[in-house]
C-alpha cells in the first residue's frame, strides 16, 4: 500500500488519459512542492513507466510497464472502492494465504492481494495452481458481505461473469464457463476461481476470491500442456495484464452492488448465457461417485441441477464435471 500523495498523482494522470498535466497543477492537487513532484515522477520511472516531460506543458504518461504493481493497476482503474487498496508482491506462496492473514486484521473491504509469482498457488481440495512469474494474473479479492455462508458459491459465479466479460472486452475472445469455477477457451482451462470463507455458522466475516488467469504464457509444463491455455496463445499476441485486472475489478464492484441490492437473478442469467455445460449431457464426479445426465441449470444459490436417466433431479454442490461426447 502506498501514500495518498502517490495515489493522487496516479489519479491525476488517470484523468488526463494520456494527456499532459502541468507541474503546477500537480503541485496544487497534491499540496506539495514541484521538487517533491519531480521525486515522485522519478520513482515512477524507476518502476518502468515511460514519462514525457515537456517545458510549459508538464508531464504525460507514454507507457506503463507490463507489471502488476499497485501503480499500473491504479492508473485507469474505474472503481469507487474495490481495488483501491492493493498489496502487490513480487513473489509469495499464495495470494489466498496472504489475503486470509489480512482478513484477520482491520482491512478495507475490496482490498486486493496480487503477486507476480506464486510458489505454492492452490486450487480446490489442495490441488496445485501453476503460477509462473510475470505472465499471469494471480490475485485475491477480500469482500465483507453481510450474508449467510450458504450464499458463498454465488461469489464464484459472480466472479466468473466478471472475468468472462472483462476478457471479452479487452481481447474480443469469448471464453466459456464450466461449472463451478473454471473458464475455458477452445476447451482448455484459462482461469480458475477459488472462493474461500472466514465465517461462523450463520454469518460470513469475509469472502476471499482467488482468481488465476493465464495471460501471456506461451508454454505450459508437461502435465498441463493438453488441458491449459493462455490469452496470448489464443489471441496470438501479448495482452496487458493490468488492463484485464481493471476491467475485472470494475465489473466485480458493479455485480456485487447489483447482487446485494437486487438479488442474484441478472447475474444468474448472464452466467447461464456464458456456461458451456447447461443443456448438455455431462458427467459429474462428486465425493460420493459419478453421476451422468443432463445439466438443467443452476439455482439461485449456484447449485447445479442434473437430470439423470431415471428422471431424478440431483442438486450438486461440489463436483468436477465433463461434457460427454454423446448428444442428449
Ligand atoms: C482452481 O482449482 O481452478 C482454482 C485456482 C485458483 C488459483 C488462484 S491464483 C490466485 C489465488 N491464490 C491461490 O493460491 N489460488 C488462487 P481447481 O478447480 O481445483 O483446479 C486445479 C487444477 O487445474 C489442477 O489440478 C491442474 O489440473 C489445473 N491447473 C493448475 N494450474 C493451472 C494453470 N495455470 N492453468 C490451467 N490449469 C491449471
Amino acid at each position: 500500500m502506498q501514500s495518498s500523495v502517490r495515489q493522487q498523482l496516479l489519479s491525476a494522470f488517470s484523468k488526463a488519459d494520456g494527456g499532459f498535466v502541468s507541474g503546477q497543477a500537480l503541485a496544487e492537487i497534491l499540496g506539495c512542492s514541484r521538487t517533491a513532484i519531480w521525486k515522485h515522477i522519478e520513482a515512477l520511472r524507476q518502476e518502468g513507466f515511460e514519462l514525457e516531460a515537456v517545458r510549459k506543458k508538464g508531464y504525460r504518461i507514454v507507457s506503463k510497464p507490463d507489471k502488476v504493481t499497485e501503480n499500473e493497476i491504479l492508473i485507469g482503474l474505474e472503481t469507487n472502492w474495490l481495488g483501491k487498496e492493493i498489496v502487490s508482491l513480487d513473489t509469495t506462496d499464495s495470494t489466498q494465504k496472504e489475503a486470509h492473514r489480512l482478513a484477520q486484521e482491520p482491512f478495507k473491504e475490496g482490498t486486493v492481494v496480487i503477486a507476480e509469482e506464486q510458489t505454492a498457488g492452490r486450487g480446490r481440495m489442495a490441488r496445485q495452481w501453476h503460477s509462473p512469474k510475470h505472465t499471469g494474473i494471480w490475485m485475491s479479492v477480500i469482500l465483507k458481505p453481510e450474508l449467510p455462508p450458504y450464499k458463498a458459491p454465488q461469489f464464484t459465479l459472480l466472479t466468473a461473469v466478471s472475468v468472462v466479460e472483462a476478457i471479452r472486452e479487452v481481447t474480443g475472445l469469448q471464453p466459456e464457463i464450466k461449472w463451478p469455477n473454471d473458464i475455458l477457451l477452445n476447451g482448455k482451462k484459462l482461469t480458475g476461481i477459488l472462493t474461500e470463507l472466514q465465517a461462523d455458522a450463520d454469518r460470513i466475516h469475509s469472502v476471499i476470491i482467488g482468481i488465476g488467469i493465464n495471460v501471456n504464457q506461451l508454454k505450459f509444463p508437461e502435465e498441463l500442456k493438453e488441458i491449459a491455455t493462455s490469452l496470448a496463445i489464443e489471441k496470438g499476441e501479448k495482452i496487458s495484464r493490468s488492463h484485464i485486472i481493471q476491467e475485472i475489478l470494475k465489473r466485480l464492484e458493479h455485480y456485487y452492488h447489483l447482487y446485494i441490492e437486487e438479488g442474484f437473478s441478472d447475474i444468474k442469467r448472464r452466467w447461464e448465457r456464458y456456461a458451456l455445460s447447461i443443456g448438455k449431457r455431462i458427467s459429474a464426479r462428486t465425493v460420493t461417485g459419478v453421476l451422468h445426465g443432463k445439466a438443467l441449470g443452476i439455482t439461485e444459490e449456484g447449485v447445479l441441477k442434473l437430470l439423470d436417466d431415471e428422471g431424478v433431479i440431483h442438486n450438486i454442490y461440489s463436483a468436477d464435471i465433463e461434457v460427454e461426447k454423446k448428444a442428449d
